[in-house]
């Protein structure tokens, strides 16, 4: 009777393994047959009450229906498990050589831009970029410079001092310092990077700003070659003819000291906010190395001379792309720098 019963399980859950269509109903028809309270737990449940023989006789019938039960549940659901995985693969595969979708690829900043070409432009003239620290000491950025502290010139730049004898650099041109010491000449240095003046904000003055400070130091530099460059940098930067004038600029670093400057690109010179109505914008101040410059950073003046200058890069770039406020350049709106 039992062993009836026994065979019967057999039969009727391997027929319910092969026609089980998913990982569920394989799971539902092993819990019914194997499960604690399934038709193999019933069927057992007397057996204690059987004599000895009949004990031993039917307890190997039992197992084996148990081992031929479990061990094809395993090989179906194995089965079911590939077959799953072979379906997700199939459909959840990603194409890494694809492009995202919409991409939305970013830009540089309109002045980052400029830099790049003005250090391409320099580099191929055989010109080194150094970049200074932004934290200055009040010696590279003023003393080494020929301003020192009693100097009326330390006011015409508004500094943020933060003690200790350190600053935020008004200008790049402690930079020229750090390469005249490490470079030593002859030399050609460029030295793009960020400023800070406590001064303020107008469509044309920004506290944070950009220069790019030149430098060339050799023997017999004079000021036809000062001009040689500026007049290639601003062909170079501007493509096309653009009107510049040259006037005495007072520096303490620079002897004689001059201002180019360029005429308002933003209103072909008829006057507006940013050249203050003037007609001309103040770009490219420079002139020749003053001889205490030199001897400060350990050159001598008798053998040696050179120029330099001090580009204000964020003008330029207003300039370059006819941008009619300053503020909007750090303003971080991505509707107006994405435009460049
Ligand atoms: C200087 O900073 C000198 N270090 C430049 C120099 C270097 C002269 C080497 C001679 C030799 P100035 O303060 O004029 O100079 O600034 C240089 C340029 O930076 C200006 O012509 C202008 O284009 C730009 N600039 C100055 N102040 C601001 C400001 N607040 N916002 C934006 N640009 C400015």
């Amino acid at each position: 009777m039992l062993e009836a019963k026994l065979e019967e399980l057999r039969r009727a859950t391997l027929a319910a393994f092969t026609d089980a269509f998913s990982l569920e109903e394989l799971e539902e028809s092993r819990i019914e047959a194997l499960g604690r309270k399934g038709t193999l737990a019933q069927i057992t449940k007397d057996f204690g009450k059987l004599p000895p023989e009949e004990r031993s006789r039917l307890g190997k019938l039992l197992n084996s229906v148990k081992q031929d039960l479990e061990g094809e549940y395993e090989r179906k659901k194995l089965q079911f498990e590939q077959a799953d995985l072979a379906e997700r693969l199939s459909k959840e595969w990603i194409d890494v050589t694809l492009p995202a979708p919409n991409p939305r690829p970013g830009n540089l900043h309109p002045v980052t831009q400029l830099q790049g070409e003005i250090e391409d432009l320099f580099t191929s003239l055989g010109f080194a970029v150094l970049y200074g620290p932004e934290v200055e000491t009040e010696e590279h950025n003023f003393d080494a410079l020929n301003i020192p502290a009693t100097h009326p010139a330390r006011d015409m730049q508004d500094t943020f001092w933060l003690g200790d004898g350190l600053l935020l650099r008004t200008h790049t041109s402690p930079v020229q310092v750090r390469g005249m010491r490490e470079l030593r000449p002859p030399l050609r240095m460029i030295a793009p990077g960020r400023v800070f003046r406590n001064e303020e904000v107008d469509a044309s003055h920004e506290h944070t700003f950009y220069q790019v400070e030149g430098m060339m130091i050799d023997r017999d530099v004079s000021v036809a070659n000062l001009i040689y460059f500026m007049k290639t940098l601003l062909s170079d930067i501007f493509k096309r003819e653009v009107t510049v004038r040259l006037r005495p600029g007072y520096f303490p670093f620079v002897e004689p000291g001059f201002e180019l400057d360029i005429r308002c690109l933003i209103c072909n010179g008829d006057g507006c906010p940013v050249c203050k109505h003037s007609g001309w914008v103040e770009l490219l101040p420079c002139g020749l190395v003053h001889p205490n410059v030199l001897r400060l950073s350990g050159i001598d003046p008798d053998e040696w001379g050179g120029f330099a200058f001090g580009l204000g890069l964020t003008r330029l770039a207003m300039m370059r792309y006819g941008i009619d406020d300053i503020r909007q350049l750090q303003g971080g709106d991505l509707r107006f720098l994405c435009q460049f």
